[in-house]
């Protein structure tokens, strides 16, 4: 069976979790129920990345110790995702042992091996520079703004201060020749291609030894053999993808994941992802991930998202508020993955009274109610087939071809674009057929035309489940469909839908219009 690694970004444990946090492992839960509906054998995995400075700084803020405050805050983004129905295998924390022993031994292979000019590929000197302890990253004195106040910003507008420590280095700069054919030999590994010709222009333009240690706090882990020194948050946390799948354990059965078919980040740590990722790991003997795919950002009717602009979307209120469902369909609808969106209530509303209540509900309603009124509440028997009938039905299963393409590229707009194409067939072959007046000139025609249209629905919600699997789960339930025929192999007609079988009850609408209440 064919296996699929993909993964979160490790989300930092300093705030509460956010619509970003939510969109983008929404975006791997999606790709995982995929995979798994096509027979694939699925590791899904996401966590918490609970050291460096800025975490502990937001502890000490709380008055707590850095442990007990990442214990809470890391429950927080397991309740995200039970909110938001994530179905995920594993859920990392960088303070458990298995990551603290994962990180220390990746140290050790990049330290024993020699970099392709044949040098260390660690070595101890002191740092000098320029630090963000928003961003956990290092900035060179070209890449700095003036702020407002005349205080200098790394070009994402975190605060830096000055550094003087001693560190030890990662010979990054002797790796820019490997990176760059890496980056030629792949060229699905960075997506979109915006982004990958951003980190080969960044890379040609050369690569500076990366700090790798620090020494003026201790919340991390500790670098072998030297404990005045912590390891670097990032080589720290990116080490997660690894310890997960077993690490440094090569007996370990997990390992098969590795390489990872997908690490999904967001734009702003695609750097990190794609240039000392896959350095560190070539450094260390392992081979890189396959693919790094940065999508966009977020903004909230037109202003960043930001706690000190007030403004932070908390996606437990819009699951309240909307739906688990249509929340997760309008995430991944409205704005073409890798692009920057913009939320709106306003949006939201009308993506789920238009998409969701007018026409796949709709659909389901409408049809699932004339088999339950005028077959008995049964399957109905699909007679003879016409070739328009065929050809509806095979069409909508046939189109899991192009999604496969679609899903592997990550588009998944144009994924659910293509299914609702059928949603609009289905809802005009309703309105052509008239069923309801067949029932008195041609019952036999009407059962075949209902019998026609519970395929098409049935097959519209397996392609439809991977992202919306409590509305789909719904209507198979409705339907009756067996449990055990709710994948892929069960596409196409007749596989899945016995005649005569019962309906569970009066059908219930799957996606009801939201109304907006008084004085909202
Ligand atoms: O960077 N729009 O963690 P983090 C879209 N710990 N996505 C957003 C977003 C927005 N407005 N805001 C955040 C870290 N995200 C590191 C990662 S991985 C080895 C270590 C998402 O808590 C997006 O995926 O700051 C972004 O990359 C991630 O949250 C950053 O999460």
């Amino acid at each position: 069976m064919s296996r699929y690694y993909v993964t979160t970004p490790i989300y930092y444990v300093n705030d509460a979790p956010h619509i970003g946090h939510a969109y983008t492992t929404l975006a791997c839960d999606v790709l995982a129920r995929f995979m798994r509906l096509d027979g694939r054998d699925v590791r899904f995995l996401t966590g918490t990345d609970e050291h460096g400075q800025k975490v502990e700084k937001a502890a000490a803020k709380k008055g707590v110790d850095p442990q007990a405050f990442t214990d809470e805050i890391s429950q927080n983004f397991r309740h995200l995702a039970d909110a938001m129905n994530f179905s995920y295998d594993d859920f990392i924390r960088t303070t458990e042992p298995r990551h603290i022993a994962s990180c220390q031994a990746i140290w050790k292979a990049i330290a024993k091996g020699q970099s392709p000019e044949g040098r260390e590929n660690i070595y101890l000197e002191k740092y000098a520079g320029w630090y963000a302890v928003r961003d956990e990253a290092f900035y060179t004195e070209a890449e700095l703004q003036e702020g407002p106040r005349g205080q200098k910003l790394a070009p994402t507008g975190a605060e830096v201060e000055w550094v003087e420590e001693p560190s030890y280095f990662f010979r990054l700069s002797d790796w820019q020749d490997s990176l760059l054919k890496f980056y030629q030999d792949n060229p699905d590994f960075i997506a979109p291609t915006s982004r990958r010709n951003e980190v080969i222009s960044f890379v040609e333009g050369g690569l500076n030894d990366l700090s790798i240690s620090r020494t003026t706090f201790n919340w991390g882990v500790p670098v072998p053999d030297d404990e005045e020194h912590i390891m670097y948050v990032w080589l720290d946390a990116l080490a997660n993808y690894i310890t997960a799948v077993g690490h440094p354990n090569d007996g370990n059965a997990l390992w098969k994941y590795w390489p990872a078919d997908l690490h999904m980040v967001g734009k702003d740590i695609l750097r990190f992802h794609a240039v000392y990722w896959p350095a560190f790991l070539m450094a260390a003997g392992i081979k890189p991930p396959k693919r790094v795919f940065a999508h966009g950002w977020w903004t909230n009717e037109g202003q960043k998202i930001s706690k000190s602009l007030g403004n932070v979307i908390d996606p437990f209120e819009l699951v309240d508020r909307y739906g688990l469902d249509p929340f997760r369909y309008f995430l991944l609808r409205q704005v073409p993955f890798g692009n920057d969106g913009d939320f709106s209530h306003q949006a939201i509303v009308h993506r789920l009274n238009g998409d969701l209540a007018n026409d796949f509900g709709n659909l389901c309603q409408r049809v699932l109610s004339m088999i339950f009124r005028n077959c008995d509440g049964k399957i109905p028997p699909s007679h003879e087939f016409s070739e328009d009938d065929i050809a509806f039905v095979d069409g909508i299963a046939a189109s899991i071809e192009e999604l496969r393409k679609l899903m592997e590229e990550q588009s998944f707009h144009q994924a659910l674009e293509l299914i609702w194409r059928h949603v609009g067939n289905a809802n005009r072959y309703v309105d052509e057929q008239a069923p309801w007046e067949l029932r008195k000139s041609d019952p036999v025609r009407m059962e075949t035309v209902l019998y026609t249209l519970a395929e098409a629905i049935r097959n519209l919600a397996l392609l439809t489940s991977p992202f919306m699997p409590d509305a789909m789960t719904r209507i198979f339930d409705q339907m009756s469909v067996a449990a055990t025929k709710r994948t892929f192999t069960h596409l196409g007609r007749t596989h899945g839908l016995a005649e005569g079988t019962a309906l569970a009850g009066k059908p219930q609408p799957v996606f009801p219009r939201f109304v907006e209440e008084e004085g909202a």
